[in-house]
């Protein structure tokens, strides 16, 4: 036998060796990591609007535990993202704000993709899950094994049906099958991947892109809500007299809700947000379908998240970036087979920098030391257990919200708070944080604030949010048409 041979030979000895020492990946189970962007509570199953309607999101949680009070971590995209996937809060890493890449800061970080990768697992996304680059930028194309881009969405004929003319601040039915929508391709890649056989336990991430704005669909989603019929949210006009001028900063009323009053447009933003979330519903179907086709359900493990919730008007607010109920609770639901009992419901507060280390238990792995949020495993074998932790919200360096069970604090970067008693006021209409016969609940959950903050991580060149460039449809790149969405 040559050298060559011998060589060969010795190689294949020694892959069979080191396939029997490896840990035994494959018996983990599979993952599928399910991102929604800018889904507020205006969904079936958390009541956020009487006319929302998503059954088949409402169907996917209900085989697991749905947490009713969930919080972000950020009420902005990037820094949500860059905290729940990184395992470290805005205050740790300095990424407060969309301005801030998170590339640099979580260079060295463990972050949920390159722990899964170590641990021998094939992780695969689609849509948005990092924020920025379509969802892959070039910060973090090493961290995963494959990526798809989902590609644009259509447009209607006009620059602006609002006539707002404010960017991707608009509306409209879409003369376009479901078919051209960048959330539809995305799916169906999926299907591809929970169908296709894996060599290794699968982390697959589907980030759907809507309801972000614009709210551009299909014009059946739009059929399905006449403007006539549309409920507004509910609203106080003087809600902002009794909330501090850095709150009222926040909120901005003399830009977003101006406009949107001035063009008579708050029906139609309703209408616009609602169909919207009818479309990404019909794709959640889709690939609840897929699941159950693929076979894998009894052993998946699946999360399901947004990143925010979103303002339409409540507090003449609209978008999220604010430390109100509306733009910080979202909806996050687990589905663990064996763990979570089908149809349960936990009304813990939690926030989002659980999600990583409560994925990282339920399949079986040892949660990473530099990780901030706790596990939600034991809320998820019983949604009584007792919790008394909050959760925290923060939105620009030195501006927090806590929410427990009933109260939410605010604390903004010059001292001034707001204090919301839900049990009496679950709109947050009444200011309690003047009066002294609350002191205590406010220094208790201030107790749970950071006493130290990082810096502002580096800004970057962030375009303001605008609407993505129309990219080739279903394009498997490993660099994917650039915008931020
Ligand atoms: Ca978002
Ligand atoms: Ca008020």
């Amino acid at each position: 036998m040559s050298f060559c041979g011998s060589l060969a030979r010795i190689g294949r000895v020694l892959a069979v060796l080191l396939l029997l020492a490896a840990p035994a990946a494959a018996e983990k189970p599979d993952v599928l990591f399910i991102a929604i962007d800018d889904l507020n509570d205006w969904t079936g199953c958390l009541g956020g609007h009487p006319q929302a309607s998503t059954p088949h999101l409402d169907r996917l949680v209900s085989r697991g535990t749905l947490f009713t009070n969930a919080q972000c971590a950020a009420p902005a995209c990037n820094p949500s993202r860059a905290a729940l996937m990184s395992g470290l809060r805005p205050f740790t890493t300095g990424v407060y704000l969309n301005s801030q890449p998170y590339g640099e800061p979580l260079r060295n970080v463990t972050t949920l993709n390159r722990y899964l990768i170590r641990q021998g697992y094939e992780v695969i996304g689609g849509g948005k899950i990092y924020h920025g680059g379509g969802g892959l930028a070039k910060e973090n194309q090493a961290d995963w094994h494959e990526y798809f881009d989902r590609g644009g969405d259509p447009h209607p004929p006009v620059k602006s049906v609002s006539g707002l003319n404010m960017a991707h601040f608009d509306w409209g039915p879409l003369d376009a099958p479901d078919e051209e929508m960048g959330d539809y391709r995305l799916v169906s890649w999926a299907s591809e991947q929970l169908q296709r056989k894996h060599d290794k336990p699968l982390f697959l991430a589907v980030g759907f892109v809507k309801p972000h704005l614009p709210w551009y669909a299909p014009r059946k989603y739009f059929d399905m809500f006449p403007l006539d019929s549309i409920v507004l949210p509910k609203v106080k006009p003087d809600d902002l007299d009794d909330v501090p001028a850095a709150g009222a900063k926040m909120a901005r009323p003399e830009g977003d809700h101006a406009a949107v009053l001035a063009h008579n447009q708050w029906k139609q933003a309703v209408q616009g947000y609602l169909a919207t979330i009818k479309f990404l519903d019909e794709q959640i179907g889709r690939l609840a379908d897929a699941v159950d086709r693929s076979g894998r359900a009894d052993d998946l493990v699946i999360v399901l998240w947004s990143d925010h919730g979103w303002h339409l008007g409540e507090k003449q607010h609209w978008r999220k970036f604010a430390l109100w109920e509306e733009a910080t609770r979202a909806p996050l639901a687990f589905i663990a087979p064996g763990v979570t009992k089908p149809g349960s419901q936990c009304d813990a507060p939690v926030d989002f920098m659980s999600i990583y280390p409560t994925l990282i238990d339920l399949i079986g792995l040892g949660i990473p030391g530099h990780i901030e949020g706790p596990s939600l495993r034991p809320l998820l074998e019983n949604p009584q257990v007792p919790w008394d932790r909050g959760a925290i919200t923060t939105h620009g360096r030195g501006n927090h919200g806590v929410r427990d069970r009933q109260w939410r604090y605010i604390r903004y970067a010059d001292g001034s708070e707001e204090l919301y008693d839900h049990h009496q006021d679950p709109y947050e209409w009444k200011n309690l944080a003047g009066l002294t016969r609350f002191d205590a609940v406010k220094q208790r959950l201030a107790g749970m604030l950071p006493e130290q903050e990082a810096e502002d991580a580096p800004k970057g060149r962030e375009k303001a949010e605008g609407v993505k460039p129309r990219a080739k449809k279903g394009k498997k790149t490993s660099v994917p048409a650039g915008g931020a969405q």
